[in-house]
């Protein structure tokens, strides 16, 4: 990594059902992340945590879109916003944003300020989950679960300019790992023109097979790539303090050579962002330590 590295906490758990998500940040932090780095020899600040309100200071559903239900849209909005200033200040400063969540509605803010307005960015989103339902399809209203539909405009997103992202095309998104997906964004990701992978395709073909081939989608034709990891994509036997657990994920090793090869595309990676670490349901922070090896592979660790 040719550039300073600054982490940027987001201690957010406003898209998801279950409470604990927003201590993934200081879990993180707590599990290695600048050892892990300056042990690269990566030059690594902290720049803080963005606040996120108090899921008790608000009605869930205090404020819902036109045909549809996404809970704390209004909270959501705004830290996501604060999370694309943060975003594209850093690299405007000529640093690399590694954002650490918090539930994967932060990656609406990340991508909004990883992407140029006259640019075009491909992103590659490891998940066990579609995170492709809209207002309209979803049956939890958890923004987590509709954050890559916000993305793309689907829906009634289309009408949110904090959501949609028009500089990332549909032909330039890769979802690698899905194992999870409910019928509305099923239907949603057939009928789009992203790249799916799910774990039938990455056990056919492999990981290293897999990931290559995702990244190449997402830097085809495009000025830079952000990569979205959710810790989830993992097995739970390797990761079991996430938000939404569903067996059937990578193994230890298959994330370490995923993240090798993201580690290969450092020329066009632009963002990254390790979300859904839930200390709570974590078995002596093991999820979290294993982000920041994963992390310190993506940033170029090799053993010889
Ligand atoms: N598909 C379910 C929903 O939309 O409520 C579960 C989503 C889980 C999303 C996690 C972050 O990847
Ligand atoms: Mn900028
Ligand atoms: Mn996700
Ligand atoms: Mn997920």
């Amino acid at each position: 990594m040719d550039r300073t590295v600054r982490v940027l906490g987001v201690p957010m758990d406003l898209g998801a059902d279950r409470r604990g998500v927003d201590m993934g940040p200081s879990a993180i932090r707590y599990g290695g992340l600048a050892e892990q780095l300056d042990g690269l020899g990566v030059d690594c600040t902290d720049g803080g945590d963005l606040a996120v309100p108090r899921p008790e200071a608000r009605d869930p559903d205090a404020d819902q879109p036109r045909g549809g239900r996404a809970k704390f849209r209004r909270e959501t909005r705004e830290v996501c916003e604060d999370v694309r200033t943060a975003v594209s200040g850093t690299i405007d400063d000529g640093e690399f944003p590694l954002v650490l969540g918090g539930d994967h509605s932060i990656a609406i803010g990340t991508v909004a300020g990883a992407a140029e307005p006259d640019e075009s960015l491909g992103v590659v989103w490891f998940d066990a989950h579609g995170d492709f339902n809209t207002p309209q399809t979803t049956p939890s209203g958890n923004i987590h679960g509709m954050s890559l539909a916000a993305i793309l405009g689907k829906g009634s997103f289309a009408d949110e300019s904090w959501a949609h992202t028009p500089a990332v095309s549909e032909e330039n998104v890769v979802l690698v790992g899905l194992r999870n997906l409910d019928e509305g964004e099923r239907r949603l990701v057939r009928e789009s023109d992203v790249t799916a992978y799910s774990m039938s395709d990455v056990d056919a073909r492999s990981v290293p097979e897999v990931v290559e081939e995702a990244l190449g989608i997402a830097a085809d034709g495009t000025d830079a790539i952000h990569v979205s990891l959710d810790m989830d994509w993992l097995d739970p036997t390797e990761a079991p303090g996430v938000g939404t657990p569903v067996r059937g994920g990578v193994s230890y090793r298959e994330a370490h050579v995923a993240m090798e090869y993201v580690a290969e595309r450092h020329d066009k990676l632009r963002t990254m962002e390790l979300v859904e670490v839930n200390p709570i349901l974590d078995d002596h922070n093991q999820t979290a330590e294993l982000a920041c090896e994963l992390a310190a592979s993506a940033f170029g660790k090799r053993i010889l």
